[in-house]
């Protein structure tokens, strides 16, 4: 799948026209690559989610809003909450799949082209690296095959393990070894 790239960086830093945060429900920041979007965005992203807040109470795990990048070199930041791992029995896949499409989904309505996603969950969600990543790239997979008008989806990976397992289940197509 040609508009499917894996890349090692940092995600605050990508020229794409929306970045994805692996947030909380609260939307209130947080650390990892949350901590890292607010900061670098500055105050104003997260006035806009105090005021999602406000009308939805909680962003529900796989779920996505959409706020404007501030300073970010993203024009926008789709905000989603990732499942926490619980061992397997707790319909985490379900539930990371769905972060993944709903954030291209609200890409796609706000006719955002090129988007970047961090690996969601595998932090301080505690998803297992090799499980999530064939869960993020067939789920990602199946939505570009569905939606031509998204020209490309970003992997950006902070380290070289999580590099080498993305690149690994790139290469095997999303599948399960
Ligand atoms: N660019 C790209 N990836 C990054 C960056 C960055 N600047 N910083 C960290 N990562 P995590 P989660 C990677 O913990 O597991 C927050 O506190 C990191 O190495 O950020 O979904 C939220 O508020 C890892 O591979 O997200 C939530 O409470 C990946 O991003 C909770 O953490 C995801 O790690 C969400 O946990």
């Amino acid at each position: 799948m040609e508009r499917i790239k894996v890349v090692l960086g940092d995600i605050t830093e990508q020229k794409v026209d929306v970045i994805v945060n692996a947030a909380n429900p609260s939307l209130m920041g947080g650390g990892g690559v949350d901590g890292a979007i607010h900061r670098k965005g500055g105050p104003s992203i997260l006035e806009e989610c105090k005021q999602i807040i406000k009308k939805i109470g909680h962003l529900a795990t796989g779920k996505a809003v959409i706020t404007k990048g501030g300073n970010l070199p993203a024009k926008y930041v789709i905000h989603t909450v990732g499942p926490i791992w619980g061992g397997g029995s707790y319909d985490e896949e379900e539930v990371l799949r769905s972060s993944y499409q709903e954030s291209l989904r609200l890409a796609k309505e706000n006719n955002l082209k090129r988007v970047a996603f961090p690996s969601i969950s595998t932090g301080a969600y505690g998803y297992p690296k090799e499980l999530a990543a064939p869960v993020a790239v067939s789920a990602v997979s199946d939505f570009l095959d569905k939606n031509p008008e998204i020209d490309e989806v970003r992997f950006v990976l902070f380290n070289n393990d999580t590099y080498s397992v993305y690149e690994n289940a790139l290469k095997r197509g999303g599948g399960l070894l």
